[in-house]
């Protein structure tokens, strides 16, 4: 016997070539199955890397086993139980661009609904080579041409291999936080699990998360709503008379400017505004701007602002509502509301993947109707994506394709992306904007890419009031959070006229402000004082509606409401309303500055601390209710009068030109599609983009995409 044979025919020998064979098979996956987006050098060894842990790990469990026929059966077992996982996330993504949770599992039922007959024609013949080799190896074994090692593994042998296992695992998983800071606290997107750990960590990732959710929730019963109504019924705020119903039926447009910080508006470097389209929507008589609505998010980020602004709940302390209980929670959203009580058609428009922060599945429990991502737009252009996804110039004027088939009226949200840390935009795209020269290329970026961001808009408005839809509609901008950090803010200090040495946690504070206004032709428009936050946004915007929010439950209040509450809560349980900001220092105190002055109160009066005490109390509560309605998902506990809840099977995002077109033939001359209105002719004609990428460097073909023509 030669040395490669005796490896062979070792029990070791077995199990490395079973190792080898089964991470060579994820290996193909992860690069030619799914699209992980594996990127630099450090991606493709954790890709190479990944497989290996959790493979030597399981599979030494059968070098425990002294008996050669059960030791090599229970190895085959395991290796054909890790193949099966391979193999059936593999069919699963082809179906729905996402990997088998725990929950889609056990749910056999949901699984075969969502799969069935259409399992068969998702296989490919390739398909054959991930099971090919498990069958060869039993031929082997049978027809004795690969020989029963007799030999047991040494105990220590063992133990080494699975200990080799778990070193290696952490190994992969020190790469993975260093490429991807807090990958497991925050979660993003389940990709990244998959992309940065494997399909099998994913699975336990998975369960574990959902052991640990249902442990919460089982103990949880109706009764638990009881102090959660108490205190929004308590905090309800009235509509004002003059707003309530003023957008009655009208589309809602829902704007989500990415990282757009308020400071930005009316700035100037060298003499150029930096976005002036945006400047001249905050000053329009038309239009309702808020001037100190704050961003409240936590590490959800975009998603923490979509939970507040489409539910008026908060994000959790860690981690995103959206990754974390998204999926399997119910909610009372936007979409579903305005539906139900208006009947608004809806969709959401988004230029990434559909998995990132979980929106396929969450945008469902929200009621959206129709979800338009990154699938839905040309991705084929050169440089027509950024790390999270479609430009947005690309991105908005591609949508209307879509959006036009829409029934009126509709609620509908774009949320753009190219305004994202680290802000990449080539010069030759911003039409001649000469970015600021500080030595932080961060915050100079930033600029540039807020530029970018308000062209992108100009273009779109000006589409709208060209096709029309803008007479008819209620169009809501906002910020969703920082763009920069507050480790940039000491570089950005002197643009804003400050010394970066006193930069302190309050200036920090400060710059939480967002854009939030509202425009609409004939609106009683305004630069607004009040403090608010995104928590405010829904009552503000249902009330605009004409959905009075009584009975929802509802952290925040209507902005235009004499009884708004003012305090506005961070995730981070600091504060901050027209007199105070309150901020823990790093001794766990509570600083308590002054709004007049900007100054910290050193010793603060008896009547300040008082006040800052009951707004403490209230900040403590709201927070900690919040909190308890997401994790053990109370809202399936109570259904608002008049509310129905949200069934998310209805919706399907996959053939979704083919459901709009059904739609409107189905509904014939009662069709209220911007389309069928405009005596079925498409309105895309009226979009003009000087997108760089359609012109300049590329052929004027590309020009295609914006209309319905491909589809
Ligand atoms: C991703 C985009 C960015 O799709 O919404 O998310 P963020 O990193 O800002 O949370
Ligand atoms: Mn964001």
């Amino acid at each position: 016997m030669n040395k490669k044979q005796k490896l062979f025919t070792t029990r070791f020998g077995f199990i490395t070539l079973l190792t080898i064979l089964i991470a060579l098979k994820s290996i193909f996956a992860y690069y030619f199955e799914f699209n992980l987006g594996i990127a630099d050098p450090f991606q493709h060894l954790i890709a190479v890397l990944s497989p290996f842990a959790t493979t030597i790990f399981l599979l030494s469990i059968g070098l425990y086993i002294n008996r050669e026929k059960i030791a090599y059966t229970v190895t085959l077992v395991l290796y054909f139980i890790e193949t099966l996982i391979l193999y059936s996330n593999i069919i699963y993504y082809r179906q729905f661009t996402d990997f088998l949770s725990f929950n889609t599992i056990i749910s056999a039922g949901k699984v075969s609904k969502g799969l069935g007959s259409s399992t068969f024609n998702l296989m490919q013949f390739h398909d054959i080579f991930y099971w090919l080799d498990l069958v060869i190896i039993i031929v082997l074994l049978v027809r004795g041409i690969i020989k029963l090692d007799t030999r047991p593994i040494k105990r220590i042998t063992a133990f080494a291999t699975t200990i080799f296992a778990v070193f290696l695992f952490t190994f992969n998983l020190t790469l993975a936080e260093s490429n991807r800071p807090q990958l497991l606290g925050r979660t993003f997107d389940r990709s990244y699990i998959v992309k940065y750990l494997g399909i099998n960590s994913f699975l336990v990732y998975d369960t574990v998360k959902t052991a640990q959710n249902d442990a919460v929730r089982s103990n949880t019963d109706g009764t638990d709503i009881t102090p959660v109504l108490d205190y929004v019924n308590n905090n309800y705020a009235a509509p004002n008379p003059d707003y309530y119903g003023v957008a009655d039926k009208k589309n809602i447009i829902v704007i989500h400017l990415e990282s757009f910080q308020q400071f930005l508006i009316d700035y100037k470097i060298n003499g150029q505004e930096v976005t002036p389209f945006i400047n001249s929507l905050y000053h329009s008589n038309d239009t309702l701007a808020f001037k100190n609505f704050f961003h409240q998010v936590g590490q959800g980020k975009t998603s923490d602002a979509e939970t507040m602004m489409e539910n008026s709940l908060y994000g959790l302390p860690e981690g995103s509502v959206f990754t974390k209980l998204g999926p399997d929670n119910t909610f009372q959203a936007a979409p579903a509301i305005l539906n139900q009580q208006k009947g608004y058609d809806s969709a959401v428009f988004h230029g990434n993947v559909a998995s990132f922060w979980s929106r396929n599945s969450v945008y469902k429990n929200f009621g959206y109707h129709y979800f338009f991502d990154q699938s839905y737009y040309d991705t084929s252009i050169a440089d027509s994506s950024t790390q999270y996804g479609v430009k947005d110039k690309l991105m908005l004027s591609q949508s209307v394709k879509y959006l036009e088939q829409l029934q009126q009226p509709f609620y509908t949200k774009f949320i753009t992306v190219t305004n994202h840390y680290p802000f990449p935009l080539d010069d030759e795209d911003n039409d001649g904007f000469v970015r600021p020269q500080t030595d932080n290329q961060v915050v100079n970026n930033y600029f540039a890419t807020a530029h970018y961001l308000d062209n992108s808009i100009r273009e779109f408005f000006d589409y709208l009031k060209k096709s029309g839809i803008y007479d008819n509609s209620m169009i809501v901008l906002y910020g969703d959070h920082y763009g920069l950090s507050d480790s940039d803010n000491k570089s950005l200090a002197p643009l804003l006229d400050k010394d970066p040495k006193t930069w302190n946690d309050n200036d920090n504070a400060q710059l939480q402000r967002v854009p939030f206004m509202i425009n609409m032709p004939g609106l009683k428009g305004g630069i607004q004082n009040q403090y608010g936050g995104e928590i405010d946004a829904l009552p503000t915007i249902l009330h605009l509606a004409g959905v009075d929010t009584k009975g929802y439950v509802q952290f925040g209040t209507d902005l235009l409401s004499s009884q708004h509450n003012a305090n506005v809560v961070f995730r981070n349980k600091n504060f901050i309303n027209k007199d105070y900001t309150v901020i823990h220092n790093k001794n766990g105190q509570e600083d308590i500055y002054d709004n007049k002055t900007g100054l910290l109160i050193e010793n603060p009066s008896k009547e300040i601390l008082k006040k800052v005490k009951n707004i403490q109390e209230d900040r403590n509560t709201s927070l900690s209710l919040s909190d308890k309605v997401n994790n053990t998902n109370l809202l399936r506990f109570y259904t608002p009068t008049g509310f129905t809840p949200v069934d998310p099977t209805q919706y399907n995002y996959f053939d979704q030109i083919q459901q709009l077109e059904k739609m409107r033939e189905s509904l014939g001359n009662k069709s209220t599609s911007v389309f069928s209105e405009n005596n079925n002719r498409s309105t895309t004609t009226n979009y003009d983009t000087d997108a760089a990428e359609l012109y300049g460097r590329n052929s004027i073909d590309n020009l295609n995409i914006l209309t319905n023509k491909k589809d």
